[in-house]
C-alpha cells in the first residue's frame, strides 16, 4: 500500500488562488494564508502548478529557471515556508515538472540559439531548412508550424507548444543530467512529488514526425526514476493525452520502476468531432462516458492505478461542460463529486471546483488571456471562420474558463485580491463563493468534505473491486464496490429527465451513504431518479 493511494489532491493554480499583496496576482504567501481552508477540506497533497520564474507567455509552463521563484509569487523562503507549513498540517506539496520544454529565456536556450557551435546547442532540436521551408510539418499545439526560424544561425529550432517554449533534446545525455540534478534539488527539499508536464512527448523523433510515445519515452523514464525520486517515498503523475490502458501500464507498472500513475484524458475528448480539434464540439454521450471509465476502472488491475479527475487548468469547468451550472447547479456538482471519488483510484480536485465553480463566457477575444484561445482565434479567423463560431468554440472550451480567480467571499474582488485581478473574476461570486459553502452542511463544499472523510474510514472506498452495472437507462452511470464481503452501489443520474431502475436482485437497502438529494432508502426493485440524482447506498 502506498500513501498516494489512499490520497486525495488537491491542484492549486497559484495565478488565480490567493493574492497577499496587493498586486491582483495570486502568490505563495496566499497559499499559506489558506492552508488552514485545505486541512479542514481534508486533501492529503496540493499539486502546484509552476511557481519557477518564467516570463509567462504560457503562465508559467515556459519556465526560464527551475530554481528561482517566479518574482511575482515570491520567494525561495516562501517556497521553504510552505513546504513546512503544510507539512506540519500533513499536507505533501507536488511540484509541477515541465522538462519537455524550457523558456526561451532559460540560460540554456540562450547559449543555444548563440551559434551552432556552442555547447548548449545540442540542448535543444535545431535543423536545417528543406528546400528553403520548414524542415517538416509538425504543428504546434498552440497552432502554426512547430518549427521557428532562428535568422543568426539559418536553422529551425521545434517548439511542439509556443515560440517560446522550445523543445528541450532528450537525446542528449548532459540535458537529462541536467534535469536529474534539478529533480534532486526539490526532492531535497522534501517535495511529495512530481507532476510532469506532457511527460510523453519527452521520446519524440522529430526528424519521422514522433512526438507521443517515442521509442526511448520509457528508458529515460527508468533512468529518471533510478536517478531521481526512486530512493523517494512520493507521487509521480504523467500527463499522457495519448494514453490507452496498455499504455498506461508501462509507466505505472510497479515492476517497470517508472511512475506512479498517468492522467488519462481518453474520457475528456468525449464532446469533440472525431478526428477534428478541441474546439470542434459535439454532446457528450454518457453510454460513451460510462464504457470508457468501465475499462479504464476494470483493465489496469495490479500493474497500474487510475487518477480520477474532472477538472484541470486546461479544462473547461465540468458543472458548466456536462451538468447545468443554472438550475441544477448544486445538484449536478455534487453529483460529479458523487460518482468521481467512489471510483478506484486517487481523486484530484482543482481549485473552485469543491464550490462548484463554472464557466465565464465572454463576448471578445481582447477578454482573453490564455495563448493557446487567442493564437486559435488568429488561425481560424484566417482559414474563414466566423468570430462568432469562435467564440463559442472557446467560451465552452478555452482554458479561461479553469483559470478565473479562486471565489473566497462576497467581497469585492471575491476575496482573491485587494488590487486589480489579473484575469476577470465570475461575476456569479456573490452566490457561489467559499464563505457560503463553508458553514452550510448541504453545500457542494461539505460534499467533498464528506467524500474524502469517507474515502479515510472506509477501505473498499479506496481498494473495492469495481463492477459497472449496464441494465440501466442509457443516462444512468451506476457501479458497485465489492470489498471483503461488502459492496456498496453507486448511482447517478446525468440528466434532467427523471431515470427509473428496476435492479429486483439488489433489493433494498436504507443505509445510505451520501446523497445529492434527501435520500433515505433506496429500493432498487423500482427506483426513481430525480434530475442529477446521485447518492451511495452500502447493500452488504
Ligand atoms: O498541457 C498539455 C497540452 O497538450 C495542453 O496544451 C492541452 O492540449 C490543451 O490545453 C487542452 O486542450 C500541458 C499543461 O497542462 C498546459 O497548461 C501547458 O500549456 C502545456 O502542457 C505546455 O506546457
Amino acid at each position: 500500500m502506498k500513501w498516494w493511494q489512499t490520497a486525495v489532491i488537491y491542484q492549486i493554480y497559484p495565478r488565480s488562488f490567493q493574492d497577499s499583496d496587493g498586486d491582483g496576482i495570486g502568490d505563495l504567501k496566499g497559499i499559506i494564508q489558506r492552508l488552514d481552508y485545505l486541512e479542514h477540506l481534508g486533501i492529503t497533497a496540493i499539486w502546484l502548478s509552476p511557481v519557477y520564474q518564467s516570463p509567462n507567455d504560457d503562465n508559467g509552463y515556459d519556465i526560464s529557471d527551475y530554481q528561482a521563484i517566479m518574482t511575482e509569487f515570491g520567494t525561495m523562503d516562501d517556497m521553504d515556508e510552505l513546504i513546512r507549513q503544510a507539512e506540519e498540517r500533513n499536507i505533501k506539496i507536488i511540484m509541477d515538472l515541465v522538462v519537455n520544454h524550457t523558456s526561451d529565456e532559460h540560460k540554456w536556450f540562450i547559449e543555444s540559439r548563440k551559434s551552432k557551435d556552442n555547447p548548449y546547442r545540442d540542448y535543444y532540436v535545431w535543423r536545417d531548412p528543406v528546400n528553403g521551408e520548414v524542415p517538416n510539418s509538425l504543428r504546434s499545439t498552440f497552432s502554426g508550424s512547430a518549427w521557428e526560424f532562428d535568422e543568426a544561425s539559418g536553422q529551425y529550432f521545434l517548439h511542439l507548444f509556443s515560440k517560446k517554449q522550445p523543445d528541450l533534446n532528450w537525446e542528449n545525455e548532459k540535458v537529462r543530467q541536467e534535469i536529474w540534478n534539478m529533480m534532486n534539488f526539490w526532492l531535497d527539499k522534501g517535495v511529495g512529488g512530481f507532476r510532469m508536464d506532457v511527460i510523453d512527448l519527452v521520446g519524440k523523433i522529430p526528424d519521422q514526425e514522433i512526438t507521443g510515445n517515442g521509442p526511448k519515452l520509457h528508458d529515460y523514464l527508468q533512468e529518471m526514476n533510478q536517478e531521481t525520486f526512486g530512493k523517494h517515498d512520493v507521487l509521480t503523475v504523467g500527463e499522457t493525452w495519448g494514453a490507452t490502458p496498455e499504455i498506461a501500464k508501462l509507466y505505472s507498472d510497479p515492476k517497470r520502476k517508472e511512475l506512479s500513475m498517468v492522467f488519462q484524458f481518453e474520457h475528456i475528448g468525449l464532446d469533440q468531432q472525431e478526428g477534428k480539434e478541441k474546439w470542434d464540439l459535439k454532446p457528450l454521450r454518457v453510454s460513451e462516458l460510462k464504457q470508457i471509465l468501465n475499462k479504464w476502472q476494470t483493465t489496469l488491475g495490479d500493474e497500474g492505478w487510475n487518477s480520477l479527475f474532472w477538472n484541470n487548468h486546461d479544462l473547461p469547468r465540468i458543472v458548466s461542460r456536462w451538468g447545468n451550472d443554472t438550475t441544477y447547479h448544486t445538484e449536478s456538482a455534487k453529483m460529479f463529486a458523487i460518482i468521481l471519488h467512489f471510483m478506484k483510484g486517487t481523486p484530484y480536485i482543482y481549485q473552485g471546483e469543491e464550490i462548484g465553480m463554472t464557466n465565464y463566457p465572454v463576448s471578445d477575444i481582447s477578454e482573453i488571456n490564455d495563448i493557446e484561445s487567442v493564437n486559435m482565434y488568429h488561425e481560424r479567423l484566417a482559414n474563414g471562420y466566423k468570430k462568432e463560431e469562435i467564440m463559442a468554440s472557446i467560451n465552452s472550451k478555452g482554458r479561461d474558463n479553469a483559470r478565473t480567480p479562486m471565489q473566497w467571499n462576497d467581497t469585492p474582488n471575491a476575496g482573491f485580491t485587494t488590487g486589480t485581478p489579473w484575469l476577470h473574476i465570475n461575476p456569479n461570486f456573490s452566490d457561489i463563493n467559499v464563505a457560503a459553502n463553508l458553514d452550510n452542511p448541504d453545500s457542494i463544499l461539505s460534499c467533498y468534505r464528506k467524500l474524502i472523510q469517507l474515502r479515510k474510514d472506509h477501505p473498499i472506498v479506496v481498494w473495492g473491486e469495481f463492477e459497472l452495472i449496464t441494465d440501466v437507462p442509457e443516462q444512468v452511470f451506476m457501479y458497485l464496490r465489492h470489498y471483503e464481503g461488502q459492496t456498496w452501489a453507486v448511482v447517478a443520474n446525468f440528466g434532467e429527465e427523471k431515470a427509473s431502475l428496476q435492479l429486483s436482485d439488489l433489493g433494498s437497502s436504507d443505509d445510505v451513504i451520501i446523497s445529492n438529494y434527501e435520500r433515505a432508502s433506496a429500493d432498487f426493485d423500482r427506483l426513481m431518479l430525480h434530475p442529477y440524482e446521485a447518492f451511495a447506498v452500502k447493500i452488504c
